[in-house]
């Protein structure tokens, strides 16, 4: 081979490599630029997660369904996550998640619209049902927010907000003078950033007296001392209305699906999983051969674990 042979294989053997390279790095682009996307979402949800705790948990809720939220002290907010809610998508009514990116477009403008100015409770009033937020916040933060309402995962919201709430309990029942946390506020428990419901509260107050009257031990609270039957709600959006249980194998307990949602009572370890239809009550029976211990009794539905509806099943010996 002469000399400019071996020159133009070479070169032509460049090009083709070069042109394999970039063939390559184009078709990818896409791909590139979407997860560049995806992860820079992700961290304005992030942010928008602590901004909505800080600015908008208070009226719409840890779940962001507001006034449709089913809490005992009822938020006057409107239903951000009007998915969750299951608000019917009709011409007036832009759902925020929808997929629709003309829907999607007017549900940002919308949300924003509202962020930046609020809502006057009269038009002629000053004061507002809903504060105007655009003194207080910047437009990144207003946009974490959009992306949030539209985009975020409520669940993760739910969990965040209960999570960070805890020590804002502690710190509460210190104030009063008496918590269980005042030394480690961090180590106080996930608290639900309301009241709890009526029985759950019962059920504490019960607790914190056994607790307290110390040697009187043989309390109701022991199964196999009274015929009192245990009973058990599951209410939505993700509540039980107790979450610690204990029972003895053989007992039987009774469960009811208080809420409108779909919603199961599951423990792994015994097999159960039964399903609650909406208003019923089904009664469930603890397995003569479960060993004692501690269990974990959740929702199966998805993301209702997650969203708390899990609890600590405790199995005396018989
Ligand atoms: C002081 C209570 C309050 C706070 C705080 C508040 N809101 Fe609202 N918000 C309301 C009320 C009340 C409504 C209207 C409810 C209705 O129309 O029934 C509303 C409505 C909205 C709407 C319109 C919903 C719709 O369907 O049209 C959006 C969006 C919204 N709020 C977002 C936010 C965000 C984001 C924050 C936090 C930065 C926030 N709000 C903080 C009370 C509040
Ligand atoms: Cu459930």
């Amino acid at each position: 081979m002469g000399a400019v042979q071996k020159l133009a294989t070479v070169v032509i053997i460049g090009l083709v490599a070069l042109a394999t390279v970039l063939t390559v790095y184009i078709a990818r682009e896409p791909e590139r630029r979407s997860s560049e996307a995806a992860e820079q979402e992700d961290v304005s949800i992030v942010r928008g997660t602590e901004l909505y705790i800080t600015y908008c948990l208070q009226c719409h809720g840890p779940a962001g369904l507001g006034s449709l939220g089913n809490e005992e002290t009822p938020r006057i907010g409107a239903a951000l996550n009007q998915d969750g809610a299951g608000i019917p998508e009709d011409s007036r009514n832009v759902n925020f998640q929808s997929d629709d990116p003309a829907a999607k477009q007017a549900a940002e403008e919308w949300i924003r619209y509202r962020i930046h100015y609020g809502i006057p409770s009269d038009p002629t009033e000053t004061e507002k049902l809903m504060p105007a937020f655009a003194q207080d916040l910047n437009g990144e933060q207003i946009s974490d927010l959009v992306t949030l309402i539209m985009s975020g995962n409520w669940n993760y919201v739910y969990n965040t907000a209960v999570t960070e709430t805890g020590s804002t309990v502690a710190q509460a029942e210190c104030d009063d003078g008496e918590g269980e946390y005042c030394d480690d506020l961090e180590e106080a428990p996930p608290a639900y950033p309301t009241a709890p419901p009526p029985e759950a509260a019962e059920a504490d107050a019960d607790a914190g007296e056994d607790a307290s009257e110390g040697d009187d031990e043989v309390d109701d609270t022991d199964p196999a001392a009274g015929d009192a039957v245990t009973q058990l709600e599951a209410d939505d959006p993700y509540e039980w209305s107790q979450y610690e249980l204990t029972l003895a194998p053989g007992d039987t307990i009774e469960v009811t699906n208080v809420g409108f949602s779909q919603h199961d009572f599951t423990v792994d370890e015994l097999g159960i999983s039964e399903d609650l239809p909406n208003d019923e009550t089904v009664t469930i029976t603890i397995p003569e051969d479960a060993e004692p211990g501690e269990y974990e009794f959740y929702c199966s539905v998805p993301g209702h674990r997650e969203g708390g509806m899990v609890g600590t099943l405790t199995i005396e010996a018989p």
